[in-house]
């Protein structure tokens, strides 16, 4: 069995959400992931973001390839949509649902296998095209469900739990999303929900592909020594750049730390990230920059999170393809049979 559903009943004290919604109904069937697992950390952050950002379950459309880390969708929003596409495929389902119905939210979640592997075209398109979209990959660096072989994220050098070392030199998807002109990139630990809670909320909000890299240690088959991967190596080499602190447009701004530690970047539809520097020379707009320092970092075994990389005048694949408005199943027989007259008038200006 892959799921077990939760009980209903809750206090009827706990804490409710502008929506008048608990954590509990952004919550959904019972992990049956290993104890410990990191990508059931990462889903307590999504219930978090989502049940503080007071979005109806019904916006979201969750959607997911094949691995430990894409059973996630699960555990989390069991009152939104869903699909769990093939192995590798979740890109372009999400970029076809999205271009479907753009009214709603998108979050796409992932493995390292699923998206540096068998799905790393996809994943690339869907990047390039600007889908607005939440993409978060839950990197372990082995095929955790198919039993810890190494995946395409494993650094070279590292060991597997049998003390096999890697030769194959690993594949960045920081370095790959920004690269093909994603216009939110993060890093973060699935260890660290401080830091990482606050980076899905930034990316749900922001318009355009969001991509959050989330090193996130598969307990069963890489977290020993000799895994770059594990807890303790990501505890003792993380870098952080920046905390950010998700303010919406509605929200009066108030900031208490010291003058110019703190920067406001406003986005796109109004709302604004406030950015607590923890490097005070990290500049999230330079997106050469943010490539030299993540990869001077990873040459010294050293992991960057943080906000790496965001675009505030962002655009999204509708505003490329200039689509229609409304969702597809709204549009009436008018718009989607315009008539003859407007049929030959595409003809002509293709002639
Ligand atoms: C087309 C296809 N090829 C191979 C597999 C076998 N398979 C299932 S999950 C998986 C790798 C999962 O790794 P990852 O995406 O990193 O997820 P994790 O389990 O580590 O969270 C593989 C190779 C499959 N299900 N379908
Ligand atoms: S095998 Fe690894 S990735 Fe899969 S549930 Fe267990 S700890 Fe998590
Ligand atoms: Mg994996």
């Amino acid at each position: 069995m892959t799921y077990v559903v939760k009980p209903k009943f809750h206090h009827p004290e706990l804490p409710k959400n502008e929506l008048g919604y608990t954590h509990r109904d952004y919550e959904g069937s019972i992990s049956t992931l290993c104890a410990g697992c990191g990508h059931d950390s990462i889903s307590t952050s999504i219930i978090e973001a989502c049940f503080e950002l007071s979005i109806a379950p019904h916006r979201v459309a969750k959607l997911s390839g094949i691995g430990c880390s894409s059973k996630t969708p699960t555990y989390f929003l069991g009152n939104s949509h869903g699909f769990n596409s093939v192995h590798g495929r979740m890109p372009s389902v999400l970029t076809g649902a999205n271009l479907a119905n753009r009214e709603l939210i998108y979050l796409g979640v992932s493995g390292d296998g699923d998206s540096a592997s068998i799905g790393f075209g996809q994943f690339a398109h869907a990047i390039r095209r600007g889908v607005n979209m939440t993409y978060i990959v839950e990197n372990n660096g082995v095929y955790g469900l198919t039993k810890g072989q190494f995946s395409a994220t494993a650094d070279r050098g590292s060991k597997s739990k049998r003390g096999v070392v890697n030769n194959d030199s690993a594949i960045d998807l920081v370095a790959i999303a920004l690269q093909v002109g994603a216009t939110y990139v993060a890093r973060s630990f699935s260890g660290d929900k401080h830091q990482l809670t606050p980076l899905i909320k930034g990316a749900i909000e922001h318009n355009g592909a969001a991509f959050i890299d989330v090193i996130s240690p598969c307990v069963a088959f890489n977290n020993h020594d000799g895994s770059t991967k594990s807890f303790d190596y990501v505890r003792e080499h993380n870098e952080a750049v920046n905390r950010l602190d998700f303010i919406t447009g509605r929200a009066p701004i108030t900031v208490d730390y010291a003058p110019g530690s703190v920067e406001l970047v406003e986005q796109h539809d109004g709302t604004t990230l406030a950015l607590r520097k923890l490097n005070s020379e990290y500049d999230v707009h330079d997106r050469l920059a943010a490539t030299n320092f993540t990869q001077h970092h990873a040459a010294k075994g050293q992991i960057v999170t943080g906000l790496l990389y965001v675009e505030q005048e962002s655009d999204d694949l509708h505003g490329h393809l200039n689509t229609v408005d409304a969702p597809l199943n709204a549009l009436g027989e008018k718009e989607l049979c315009p008539g003859s007259a407007a049929l030959d008038k595409i003809n002509a200006s293709l002639r």
